[in-house]
């Protein structure tokens, strides 16, 4: 059985998680913080979360476990079978990872640990998230998923990276990063009823 590795406090964890759910794969959970012990170290090599262990091997980052799971169970497919649209579909979780969610983490210091971070800091995150958002607006299709007609695995990392990205974002900057971003609102509305998604965010409250 696969083992998932982490807290059910994070973001990628949670996204790993539901899609596991998802492909109705069986998994266990293991509480594994982030951390520099060799233990950890040895399932991912950054220290971080999420990782899985299958059968004694390890893998962390979140999109590459999503590759293996897609290859081993690809039913449900959660992306599309059109191989441009497979393409835009990564392109879309690219910028959700790169250009929303790990800019808006520079507030995380802030958010978590009460440390302030400086004006330069939060000038530059203001407007590298804007740049982002505008660019996933340029590409975001909403019909009604995030990369079209179909749930794949973009409209995973939309609902954990914006959710996140939104909470520091409004805490630090006083930004709405919805702000003029109704399908996403809604998208995002949606998919908290997904089954597997209210699953992850009920056991993650318990
Ligand atoms: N690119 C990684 C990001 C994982 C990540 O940022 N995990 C955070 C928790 S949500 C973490 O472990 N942070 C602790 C650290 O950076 O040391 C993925 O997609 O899995």
């Amino acid at each position: 059985m696969i083992k998932l590795y982490g807290l059910r406090m994070s973001n990628y964890y949670s996204l790993t998680k539901a899609l596991l759910i998802e492909k109705g794969l069986d998994f266990e959970e293991v509480k594994a913080p982030p951390t520099q012990k060799s233990d950890n170290l040895a399932r991912t090599p950054m220290g971080k979360m999420p990782s899985i262990e299958v059968n004694g091997r390890f893998m962390s980052e979140s999109l590459a476990i999503f590759n293996y799971l897609e290859c081993l169970q690809p039913e449900p497919a959660l992306l599309p079978r059109d191989a441009f649209a497979s393409g835009k579909t990564l392109e879309l979780v690219c910028h959700i990872k790169l250009d929303v969610e790990l800019v808006a983490r520079r507030f995380l210091p802030e958010v978590l640990l009460k440390t302030p971070v400086s004006d330069e800091t939060k000038n530059q995150v203001t407007a590298d998230l804007k740049k982002g958002m505008a660019a996933i607006e340029r590409i975001a299709v909403y019909e009604p998923y995030i990369a079209g007609n179909e749930f794949t695995i973009a409209d995973l990392y939309a609902f954990y990276c914006f959710g996140l990205a939104g909470q520091m974002a409004q805490a630090v900057i006083g930004v709405d990063i919805m702000e003029g971003q109704p399908k996403l609102t809604e998208l995002l509305g949606r998919l908290a009823e997904r089954p597997s998604i209210a699953r992850v965010q009920a056991e993650a409250a318990s």
